[in-house]
């Protein structure tokens, strides 16, 4: 049978709060465990600009100084995560936005309480996610294929 290739993906970052509280691997094997792909990783000071340019939707909340300063605060992980409908299904293992609502069993379900540290961030659409892919990974993501696992997943 041939294989259908899923070739979606989202921009999944760990805020500060998460790098400080030492949480990276556990989300990355999350996204692991879930069956995603990781195409893209690197840890960023992140500039003012593209933090500005990342949230430019929420630039007139009251919050958004703030989530500027939070997100600058200590560095960031970001990652490319690809699979097959990788935008939804990270946001739903993210939980939502504000941690009290996220079920337990999310990322932020889990392990926070507070909107302004809340500990990752994910793509809230396919067309968002190639955008801030952009945006992040300028230089592009790596292109690889799963040779042993696409074939069971994906067949
Ligand atoms: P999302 O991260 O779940 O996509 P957005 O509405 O896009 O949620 O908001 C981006 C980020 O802004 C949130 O993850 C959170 O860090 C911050 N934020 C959103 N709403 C509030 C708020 O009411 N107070 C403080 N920070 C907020
Ligand atoms: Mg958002």
């Amino acid at each position: 049978m041939a294989s259908t290739e899923y070739t979606e993906r989202t921009y999944i970052m760990v805020k500060p709060d998460g790098v400080e509280r030492g949480l990276v691997g556990e989300i990355i094997k999350r996204f692991e465990n879930k069956g995603y792909q990781l195409v893209a990783i690197e840890l960023f000071k992140a500039e003012k600009t593209i933090l500005e340019e990342h949230y430019k939707d929420l630039s007139g909340r009251s919050f958004f100084p703030r989530l500027i300063a939070y997100m600058q605060s200590g560095p960031v992980v970001g990652m490319v995560w690809q699979g097959k409908e990788v935008v939804k299904t990270g946001r739903l293992l993210l939980g939502a936005t504000n941690p009290l609502e996220s079920a337990p069993g999310t990322i932020r379900g889990d392990f926070c309480v507070d909107v302004g540290q809340n500990l990752c961030h994910g793509s809230d659409s396919v067309q968002n996610a190639e955008s801030e892919i952009k945006l992040w990974f300028p230089r592009g993501v790596t292109q690889w294929k799963r040779e042993r696992l696409d074939s069971l997943l994906y067949e």
